[in-house]
């Protein structure tokens, strides 16, 4: 009994700790981000109270009765002051639910709040849910879009990993008490499906990520963007294709829109994925691109390549080789938080601006394709840096 309290009062004055510990800027300079250099939320940053039992009765190793596996990939907003993010949480049991954690600053003590979110079920209930986007539309709401899997009911009998991915989408005044609305019907499966922040000719838009099967994306050329009437009955009819995937690129197997774009005075200002396959499995790397501020669905600039990919420990993890976005915060003064996760693992923050963002896209040469132009830029640069 004794044993019990003191254990529980170690742990507690080690997760204040972890919880309240200081975070600093990397010291690496390229004067696009910044990273930071601890993690802002992993599995031990989840409340005490969702993995002990606290009663020595009924459990009296003082174990984890409930184990946390990883928290990563999360949806962010600015809300009544506090950065918050909804961060998917993966149990020990491989499912993932969504957790609401807030912070003073964005940077640091992270908190998780008491209770995960009950995310209400429409139809069958879902097997998993990942990658909540957080979207406070005009209309007055806040809007969840997530991805909901469930077992491929056509799957052969002995095939226990073909799954079925759609498009889930709830609604919020509070983060705690969510609305669930009708599935997002489309044709293909859909995975990084984000909603747009404001009407468009007075519909809702979606950016979406149409594709053949679960894991390829097959003819689905790239992120699409979808116009759709009624939300509580929202329908892809048809989709254009605003970014597109292409041979021999970061993005050359598949992509998605991460968070919803921050608007800026020059455009839209968007922070995606790209994925390609190689010896090692999947590798994900971050990468952004602009569209027109009156049409966002008309590309306007694209740097080649990755703007954030895994280094060091954010390598390794429980799929190794990935960092992947689906939450950023655009504050008034200019500063932009990316919150980004390694390796589906664990959770980061990057900082930025909007300015610097935006001249990183305006004036970094686009992807020539082909290694003769890369070097042709190249070339160009350094002529311009030695022959001053
Ligand atoms: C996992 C996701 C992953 C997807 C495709 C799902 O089962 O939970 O993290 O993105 O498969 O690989
Ligand atoms: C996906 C995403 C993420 C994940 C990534 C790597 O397709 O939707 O949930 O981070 O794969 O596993």
């Amino acid at each position: 009994m004794t044993d019990f309290k003191v254990i529980m009062s170690e742990l507690e004055a080690r997760h204040e700790e972890l919880l309240t510990r200081k975070n600093t800027p990397d010291e690496h300079y390229n004067g696009i981000y910044t990273r930071y250099r601890n993690p802002i939320l992993t599995a031990r940053h989840t409340p005490l109270h969702w993995r002990y039992d606290f009663d020595p009765q009924s459990n009296p190793f003082c174990m984890e009765r409930i184990g946390m596996n990883a928290v990563m990939n999360a949806g962010a907003i600015k809300w009544h002051d506090k950065y918050i993010v909804v961060a998917r949480v993966e149990g020990a049991d491989r499912k993932s639910f969504f957790a609401v954690a807030e912070s003073p600053n964005g940077i640091d003590n992270f908190r998780f709040w008491d209770y995960p979110i009950r995310m209400p079920e429409y139809g069958e209930p879902a097997t998993n849910i990942y990658d909540m986007r957080l979207t406070a539309h005009e209309d007055g709401w806040i809007y969840g879009v997530f991805c909901i899997e469930r077992k491929d009911p056509d799957a052969a009998p002995g095939d226990l990993s073909s799954a079925v991915a759609a498009a889930g989408i709830a609604r919020t005044r509070n983060l705690v008490d969510w609305e669930r609305l009708p599935d997002l019907v489309s044709k293909s499966q859909q995975r990084n499906v984000v909603l747009h922040p404001e009407f468009v000719d007075g519909k809702y838009a979606f950016y979406t990520r149409p594709q053949d099967g679960f894991i390829d994306t097959g003819n689905g050329q790239g992120i699409g963007w979808a116009l759709v009437d009624d939300i509580a009955r929202a329908e892809i009819v048809g989709e254009t294709i605003i970014n597109r995937r292409y041979y021999h690129t970061i993005k050359e197997g598949k992509n998605g829109e991460g968070p919803h774009p921050i608007k800026t005075p020059h455009g839209w200002l968007h922070l995606a994925h790209g994925v390609r396959s190689c010896a090692a499995g999947l590798r994900y790397v971050l990468y952004l691109y602009m569209t027109e501020l009156e049409r966002p669905w008309v590309p306007l600039a694209e740097p080649a390549g990755l703007f954030m990919g895994p280094e060091g420990e954010e390598r390794i993890g429980d799929v190794s080789n990935v960092l992947f976005s689906n939450g950023w915060i655009a504050d008034p003064d200019g500063r932009v938080f990316i919150y980004y996760a390694s390796s589906d693992t664990r959770l980061h923050v990057a900082t930025s601006t909007v300015e610097r963002l935006v001249d990183y896209c305006l004036h970094t040469p686009a992807d020539g394709l082909t290694t003769g132009r890369s070097v042709e830029q190249l070339w160009k640069l350094i002529d311009k840096n030695l022959k001053r």
